[in-house]
């Protein structure tokens, strides 16, 4: 058993203070048009337990990590479609696996967000149950993308998924979400100690700053769903 659902209260990671964006409000978003494959996505299902999924063919990746981390919208700036998985202020919006289909053989999984304290302790415990399962059994698994709030990276929570994915030997890439939060240099710095850190536990993940709000970080986070999902298209 992963074992996700033993803490329940905020976890032991690093944490950054906010900083004032002093940005002007009229800076335009850099262009990003999304790879003709990712973009083609659409909703399969939403499955509440890994046994209403789709047959365990192909290859897909899933978007994990803590609540509220950022894993829809990321999976909607990739995809460049804005309101492909629902993304909610409220954590705990992602309910279900949901599956998207990339092509017949390939998929994305939105996935429920792991360690939210306002979340009543069964229901944490359904979804905690069906990730354990999920992530043991699915042999289409791909590899993972891991969201992390910039200002609170290295959750335990996120410690024992990255202890998962090396034991099962799944390449992971970390997205550092919300980039936008933190001051160029600021994030810069969480990006290195993150790295460092990874480096310490020889956790071999990848990582990178991400922001969907300002549509930074897609291009390399889409060539690693790309590469992991064997597509070679271009945008
Ligand atoms: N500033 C900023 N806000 C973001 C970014 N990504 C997500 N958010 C906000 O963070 C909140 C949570 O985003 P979601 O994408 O729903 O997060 P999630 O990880 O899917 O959450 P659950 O499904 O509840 O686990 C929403 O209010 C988003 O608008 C980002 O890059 N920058
Ligand atoms: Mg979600």
């Amino acid at each position: 058993m992963l074992a996700l659902h033993p803490a329940r209260t905020h976890t032991a990671g690093m944490t950054y203070a906010p900083m004032k964006s002093t940005k002007s409000k009229a800076v335009t978003k850099p262009e990003f048009k999304p790879s003709k494959a990712l973009a083609a996505a659409n909703f399969v299902l939403s499955a509440p337990t890994p046994q209403h999924l789709p047959p365990d063919r192909g290859a897909e990746i899933a978007f994990a990590g803590r609540s509220n981390a950022g894993k829809s919208s990321a999976l909607n700036a990739l995809t460049g479609q804005s309101a492909l998985a629902r993304v909610s202020k409220t954590p705990g919006r992602t309910q279900q696996l949901v599956v998207f289909q990339i092509d017949e053989s390939r998929r994305l999984i939105d996935l429920p967000g792991y360690g939210f304290a306002k979340v009543p302790g069964e229901i944490q415990e359904v979804w905690h149950r069906a990730l354990d399962e999920y992530f043991r059994e699915r042999q289409s698994l791909a590899g993972l993308l891991l969201a992390m709030d910039v200002r609170h990276p290295l959750t335990e929570y996120d410690q024992i998924m990255l202890a998962f994915a090396r034991a099962r030997v799944l390449p992971v890439h970390i997205l550092l979400t919300k980039a936008d939060k933190l001051g160029r240099s600021a994030a810069t710095n969480v990006l290195h100690t993150v790295r460092k850190g990874l480096a310490d536990h020889r956790a071999a993940a990848s990582v990178q700053l991400f922001s969907s709000t300002e549509r930074s970080g897609l291009d390399v986070a889409t060539k690693w769903v790309e590469t992991r999902l064997g597509i070679s298209d271009q945008p």
